[in-house]
């Protein structure tokens, strides 16, 4: 049994555990039953390790993601402080493509708003306003997410190491200027194989999706990180998550900001 606390030859090797489970896609067990005291900061020491090594690798880092920023997550996950993650090319994925799920563990869907920005953005003290003068336009976003943890035990610290379970994600509809928009207002519909299953408002991201932006680059402050400009970042999950299989196929419905497909295959 290691020490209770992670040490930083600690962070490495729980990275090296993360990054494995998810490449080769395996379910693995939260990081906390070995190290009972990891902390918050400890997650984002693995996750920035994480991120090190894809860019490293090749990969190119596209923007960000807030994470647990509605109720209905909270509830869901059984945590309550939001989060953050990072995403890459690597996990993009076009509208209306057919998404593999052989390299998933556990995936879900949910719908979210995402924001590309047109200026740089930095904390701390970021504002709902700040976000909103640096957005040049926000779009609708599904994240397909992948808990890499087995049986969906998970805590903070080893969700944030496991970035925020970021896996794929898909953008699409009809991209809007936040003038001409309520962005607390949007309703949003999730259909799986034709049926509703789930339906949410974009107020249910933190009581605006622009402040879960805004906490989003205050933490990105305190991880010594600024947003640059013409990032992509999703502001979190309005609705809960929903499981996928092969064959099932997912239509988001957003209004005003039409609508994001997209289906699944072995
Ligand atoms: C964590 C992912 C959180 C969101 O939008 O709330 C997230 C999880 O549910 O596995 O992406
Ligand atoms: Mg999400």
């Amino acid at each position: 049994m290691s020490a209770l606390t992670p040490s930083r030859e600690d962070i490495f090797r729980l990275c090296e555990r993360i990054e494995a489970a998810q490449t080769r896609a395996y379910a693995i067990p939260k990081l906390t039953d070995e190290y009972p005291a990891m902390t918050i900061a400890d997650g984002y020491a693995v996750q920035s390790e994480l991120r090190r090594r894809f860019i490293a690798a090749g990969h190119k880092l596209v923007g960000w993601k807030a994470g647990l920023t509605s109720k209905a997550k909270m509830q869901q996950m059984g945590v309550n402080v939001p989060s953050i993650g990072f995403l890459t090319d690597r996990m993009a994925r076009p509208e209306n493509s057919a998404i593999t799920v052989s390299d998933l563990v556990h995936p879900r869907v949910e719908c979210e708003v995402a924001f590309v920005t047109k200026a740089p953005l930095q904390g701390p003290n970021c504002s709902r306003d700040d976000v909103l003068a640096a957005t040049d336009y926000v779009l609708p976003a599904v994240e397909v997410i992948d808990s890499r943890f087995s049986g969906f035990k998970f805590d903070l610290p080893s969700v944030i190491a496991d970035n925020g379970s970021s896996a794929r994600y898909v953008g699409g509809g009809r991209a809007r200027y936040v003038e001409d928009l309520d962005l607390r207002t949007l309703g949003v519909v999730m259909e799986k194989n034709g049926e509703i299953v789930t339906l949410g408002a974009s107020a249910a991201v933190l009581g605006h999706p622009a402040d879960a932006v805004a906490m989003l680059v205050n933490i990105l402050s305190e991880l010594g990180e600024t947003l640059p400009a013409g990032s992509f970042v999703m502001s979190g999950g309005i609705t809960e998550a929903i499981a996928v299989k092969p064959g099932d196929s997912i239509v988001a419905r957003f209004q005003e900001l039409g609508s994001v497909s997209l289906r699944f295959i072995e």
